[in-house]
């Protein structure tokens, strides 16, 4: 039996849905029983302060094309987090590996399950996650409008993990019920309950680090996503489906965000007489860079391993599939290789592995493509400004904590570099605490309507067709 989806959406239910909940009381009892607990975590680990005021939010309310954000003005708390699946034009088929082309499951195969599970667990973690990471930015916006970016990001990411905890839910009875509770238990950061991914225990306390985020981490979303939306489990297909909706915005908000960052840092360059971006109370374009240094190799460390059984497998049976599978022709990918640079003795050789095993590796050259698109186009307006200035993306290989490169050290340029000339100079390469330490001290909240903190330019136009001046988030009635 297909799951119940339509482009209505249930909004009188206390978890709105187009699942059909009400159909299933034994599952809406259980989502309800988790709801207070949800709430409970939003309110201890969620935005500190702002819980009481008004944010110009958009909330799903239909899954139609162009009718599923609907803006208003919603006390965060009172947000409506909901289930929605993208509903089935066709017939779903397994998209990719053994079984490629076979009927989609609308149930879990018994011998998936537990890599399913894994998958789905994985996924929602780094959901509540985020907004741990980013629960104190609010005292420190740079704009009322970036503000409400920040909690529209934030209470999606809720709602992604909402979408995850359906699926537990749903799917995989006591197991599912237990991993959603552990869900709302660990904690970004904690040394005896961390998230399970290392991006996701990384401090990211200054708007900087979360411009850098939401561009280069959310970025992993959504390859991420993209690769499960090709999932043979379609509800898993059709939630990410849905989820890839929301998740353009977050990364508009990051790719906007920095490009606004390295705007204001040329103009500043260029209004001082030295050059000097930090008496000006400015971002200089070198701590731009070792930002993006650590923000975006950190997210490639969430593609996984290079060569990857897991891979391999979560591919063959299915589970996974590659971004826009349907651009391949070859869907088995059985005979296929994949060159790449492994360390051996002491060097960089090349070592040829089959398709199926490099399948991480595939996903993230996609991600590095579309990273280097928005460098580029950076760079451009660095250039319009005056700036001599060039960012750049390090290698793959630096400064790495997961996979084949994580056990040497690498230089930006991706050579292989003793670990004494590592610690020289890891501190000209990677956001130090130093850093962070300034970044902290400049970023003073700037909550007055149309008015933006110094080290960053305004956006060239308003949210959903608002002036700047728009009151975003009310802060006092
Ligand atoms: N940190 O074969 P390997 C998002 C572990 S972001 C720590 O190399 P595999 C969002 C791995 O678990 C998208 N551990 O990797 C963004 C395994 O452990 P075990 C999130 C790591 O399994 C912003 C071992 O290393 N979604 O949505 O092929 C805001 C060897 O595994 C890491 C997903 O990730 C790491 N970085 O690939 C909000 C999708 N990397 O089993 C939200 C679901 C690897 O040996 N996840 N390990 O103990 C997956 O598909 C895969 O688990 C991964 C790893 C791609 C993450
Ligand atoms: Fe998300
Ligand atoms: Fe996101």
């Amino acid at each position: 039996m297909t799951t119940p989806t339509s482009t209505n959406v249930d909004l009188t239910s206390k978890i709105p849905n187009n699942v059909g909940l009400s159909d299933d009381p034994k599952l809406q009892r259980a989502l309800e029983r988790w709801l207070p607990n949800y709430l409970e975590w939003w309110n201890d680990m969620g935005p500190t302060d702002f819980a009481d005021k008004p944010v110009y939010l958009r909330t799903a309310i239909s899954v139609d094309r162009g009718g599923w954000a609907n803006y208003a003005h919603v006390k965060m708390p009172d947000y409506r987090w909901g289930i929605f699946l993208t509903p089935n034009e066709q017939e779903a088929t397994i998209k990719c590996g053994d079984d490629a082309g076979a009927p989609a499951w609308n149930d879990v195969p018994g011998e998936h399950r537990n890599a399913l599970r894994r998958i789905i667990v994985t996924q929602a973690d780094t959901e509540p996650a985020s907004v741990e990471q980013q629960r104190l930015l609010g005292h420190t916006a740079p704009s009322l409008y970036d503000l409400r970016n920040l909690f529209q990001v934030n209470v999606e990411e809720g709602r992604h993990l909402w979408a995850m905890v359906y699926l537990l839910h749903k799917y995989f009875g006591r197991d599912g019920r237990d991993e959603a509770e552990e869900l709302l238990n660990r904690r970004s950061g904690d040394e005896d309950k961390p998230r399970i991914l290392g991006a996701f225990n990384q401090p990211c306390d200054h708007w900087l680090s979360f411009f850098a985020f939401t561009m280069f981490t959310d970025r992993d979303g959504k390859y991420q996503l993209a690769a499960l939306a090709e999932s043979g489990f379609d509800p898993l297909a059709r939630t990410t489906q849905f989820m890839l909706t929301e998740e353009a915005h977050h990364l508009f908000v990051g790719e906007t965000g920095l490009g606004r960052i390295i705007k204001r840092t040329a103009q500043l360059e260029r209004e001082d007489p030295n050059g000097d971006v930090r008496n000006q109370g400015g971002i200089d374009f070198d701590l731009i860079q070792r930002t993006i240094n650590y923000w975006f190799t950190y997210s490639l460390d969430l593609f996984g391993g290079e060569i990857s059984s897991n891979a391999s497998n979560f591919f063959a049976s299915g589970l996974k599939g590659r971004f826009r599978e349907d651009r391949y022709e070859d869907h088995k990918a059985l005979t296929g290789t994949y060159n790449l640079p492994v360390v051996e003795k002491d060097k960089l050789l090349e070592k040829e592995v089959p398709l199926r095993n490099a399948m991480n590796e595939i996903l993230r050259d996609q991600y590095i493509k579309d990273c280097e698109r928005a460098l580029k186009r950076w760079n451009k307006h660095i250039a319009e400004e005056g700036s001599s200035t060039v960012l750049t993306l390090p290698s793959r290989r630096f400064h790495r904590h997961q996979g084949i490169y994580a056990d040497h050290h690498f230089n930006p340029d991706g050579e292989l570099i003793s670990e004494d000339e590592w610690e020289s100079n890891k501190s000209k390469w990677v956001l130090t605490p130093a850093d962070n330490d300034y970044l902290v001290s400049i970023m003073k909240p700037c909550y007055e309507p149309g008015k933006f903190a110094n080290w960053i330019a305004p956006p060239s136009k308003g949210l959903d067709g608002k002036e700047l001046d728009f009151e975003y988030v009310k802060l006092h009635d």
